[in-house]
């Protein structure tokens, strides 16, 4: 035994001996090449669908405090629960109820290739069995490592676990910010660099104790405290700790608001984060994921009815996939260890569906259509060419289902849930149709495969492009076709455009209101299909009348909690005065507040504009009292702008901003004719003044 054992043994010790007397540095990973990172996200791409699992000591009130039947996972701060008595919902937390190996089959059987489950969420309190806390399940009645159950359960069936870790943390001392209504938390000496410490030794329990895990999935990242050098550290510790871990982009400081992608700037993370939302087209080249609850809570609430259907959440799975993203499907567990009832539920129905149609589903990538009238397609890449994947949510009127615009003429067509019968194919101009059976067919997602040679060979419809959607003049009108050797032809009444129909040359010039519809054509045929733009005249806003105006805007500035802006009409401002600009710098705080600003714009020629607001929180622009940019609800910086056409001269201009928390700012821009995109410059800006006569 020894003997055979020895030679490997030696070599092992002495590695172990050079790990402990001359660690080598930390590596940096942040300059990761293209093809180590495609190495690195390869399962996690094949994967497409996984389940994200809230769970702690929240599900014990199940949603409910003081009569108050809203709360969840955020019940702590949303029903600001003293510490000590959230505190004893640690004494309560028994789930006897809990088998590891159900929920990992539940997982698995559902079609779900990876697990997230809440190592800590903002609470504090942790689901494993850590050595830096007392407030861990090991110091409930329940006493399990919950986390070690499931990463045993889950290498037994071939699932990848993953941590959601949260950042924010409402317990720990050294933690900042307070919540606002803890008064009797003082900060003391609190210390993000000791709460670093903290969070770095849980990690390496979560990353060194459990074996292989897939992704560590950071939240809470949001307040003022954690900045872009904490995430980058953060990131490449974890990284360090286990080379191939994923990591979300909510490590750092760049995520866009609940839209979730990452924003230009080297923020660190692998993958976006949409929360509750799928966004409108995929990007090429950039790994997203979009987290959507079942109904409208993360963590259990026992009152909350409002479960989504097993065909909304199949046809999201399949839209995410056609725009190349993953799905996190959320389940929150009783607090006696089980799932609801309705969340099993929806798990069984789904993975019904996926035994039959995973493989549309895992390892695609997104689809070639820019739009599909009645559903949404995948591919993927074989031996042969590629397998397209066409999701049929809408069922053609006589089974006749239209593919506009695809030019590969396929080898075989069928349905996932008949393999082995050929549907019949045929053409009609730029349209490949393929005939369906009466049965069997699926109502809620009937995937049609067609076998094509190399690559898909899709001709889009032409894109229409102006410089913006109202005019009051004339508006020249560019088409856009990436096809080659297309002539493209337009109507402008919304009709289908023929080969008969105008060509479309580089531009047009409309001087009414159109339906433009464009299409493509070769040598007299249709070779896409149409798309049509509308177009709308409009009378320019007249100027505003106003005498006595003096340099800068009138600003009122409010102090208060929203989750949106105000009706600033019935509420005192605490302050008031004039400013050169939209600027925030009278605000007598760092959140909590809101601005009103009004005064007047002064326009130097007639004709369309556009604004902007770009605003953490929410923001509102009016001109001349009509609400023009709607940038409201609470988000970090983003972008929203609308369009108005105006007059030469003077007009009302009102733009509005609150803040909760976090950062705050705001930036007001605006493009019209002979002016780039810009901020609204301070030589524009006037108020009434009446003591200036
Ligand atoms: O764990 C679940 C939720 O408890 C947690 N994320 C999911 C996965 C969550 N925490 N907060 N929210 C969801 C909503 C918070 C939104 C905001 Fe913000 C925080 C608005 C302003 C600060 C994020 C950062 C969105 C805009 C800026």
């Amino acid at each position: 035994m020894y003997r055979t054992l020895l030679p490997g043994i030696i070599p092992l010790l002495a590695a172990l001996l050079l790990l402990t007397t001359c660690d080598p540095p930390p590596k940096d990973f942040t300059a990761e090449s293209p093809a180590e990172k495609d190495r690195r996200m390869e399962w996690w791409r094949e994967a497409r669908f996984g389940m994200f699992i809230h769970w702690g000591l929240y599900a014990i009130p199940a949603g409910e405090w003081k009569g108050e039947t809203h709360h969840a996972e955020w019940i702590r701060t949303t029903a600001q629960i003293p510490l000590e008595e959230y505190d004893l919902f640690r004494d309560q937390f028994n789930p006897v109820r809990f088998r590891a190996d159900e929920w990992v089959k539940m997982a698995k059987n559902a079609g779900m290739k990876y697990m997230v489950i809440t190592s800590k969420h903002h609470d504090g309190f942790c689901l494993f069995d850590s050595k830096h806390t007392d407030f861990d399940v090991m110091s409930t009645p329940f006493e399990r490592d919950i986390l070690k159950e499931l990463s045993d359960a889950c290498r037994e069936e071939g699932i990848k676990m993953c941590w959601y870790h949260s950042i924010m943390d409402w317990r720990h001392p050294d933690y900042l910010p307070r919540r606002d209504w803890e008064t009797d938390r003082p900060e003391g000496d609190a210390d993000m660099d000791r709460f670093m410490v903290y969070l770095k030794n849980q990690l390496a329990e979560l990353v060194g104790n459990y074996g292989e895990i897939g992704v560590l999935w950071f939240d809470g990242e949001w307040e003022g405290a954690w900045k872009h050098e904490h995430g980058r550290d953060l990131y490449n510790f974890v990284r360090n700790l286990q080379p191939s871990i994923i990591i979300n982009n909510r490590v750092d400081k760049g995520r866009s608001g609940m839209a979730g992608l990452t924003r230009e700037g080297g923020y660190m993370g692998d993958f976006g984060t949409p929360e509750q939302e799928i966004p409108e087209t995929g990007l090429p080249g950039v790994d997203w994921e979009s987290c959507m609850t079942m109904n409208d809570h993360w963590g259990y609430n026992q009152y909350d009815n409002n479960w989504k259907s097993t065909s909304d959440l199949i046809r999201k799975l399949a839209d995410i996939a056609s725009k190349g993203g993953n799905f996190l499907l959320n389940v929150g567990p009783k607090p006696d260890g089980s799932f609801p009832e309705e969340s099993v539920e929806r798990l069984n129905e789904i993975g019904a569906w996926m035994k039959i149609n995973g493989e549309a589903i895992y390892g695609t990538s997104a689809s070639p259509f820019r739009h599909l009238s009645w559903g949404r397609c995948t591919q993927k890449q074989t031996a042969k060419g590629t397998r397209l994947y066409l999701h049929v949510f809408e069922l053609p009127e006589n089974r006749l289902l239209r593919i506009s615009g695809l030019y590969n003429d396929p080898e075989k067509a069928f349905l996932l849930l008949q393999p082995d019968n050929a549907l019949a194919i045929s053409r009609d101009e730029d349209a490949l149709l393929v005939q369906l059976p009466a049965s069997p067919l699926d109502t809620v997602n009937t995937v049609v495969v067609l076998e094509i040679n190399g690559k898909p060979d899709v001709s889009n419809p032409p894109q229409i492009r102006a410089a913006q959607r109202i005019f009051t003049d004339t508006l020249q009108i560019r088409f856009l076709s990436e096809r080659e050797n297309v002539e493209i032809r337009y109507t402008l009444n919304g009709t289908l455009p023929t080969a008969a129909s105008q060509p479309a040359g580089d531009f047009i010039v409309i001087e009414n209101s159109s339906a433009v519809s464009a299409r493509c054509f070769r040598n007299g045929t249709a070779v896409s299909d149409s798309v049509t733009a509308r177009f709308v005249k409009v009378v320019p806003l007249m100027p505003s009348p106003v005498a006595n105006t003096a340099k800068g805007i009138r600003y009122s500035y409010y102090e208060g909690d929203w989750d949106s802006l105000p009706d600033f009409t019935i509420l005192r401002h605490t302050a008031e005065g004039t400013v050169e600009n939209f600027s925030l710098k009278y605000k007598q705080k760092e959140d909590h507040y809101a601005f009103c600003f009004e005064g007047y714009i002064h326009i130097a020629s007639d004709g369309v504009y556009t604004f902007y607001t770009d605003s953490d929180d929410g923001s509102m622009l009016y001109i001349d009292d009509t609400p023009v940019v709607f940038n409201d609800g609470l988000h970090g910086m983003q972008e929203a702008k609308g369009e108005t056409a105006l007059a030469k001269g003077m007009h009302a201009i009102r733009v509005t901003f609150f803040e909760k928390g976090g950062s705050d700012e705001l930036k007001v821009l605006m493009k019209g004719p002979g002016l780039k995109k810009s901020p609204v410059p301070d030589n524009v800006l006037f108020h009434s003044n009446p003591e200036n006569k």
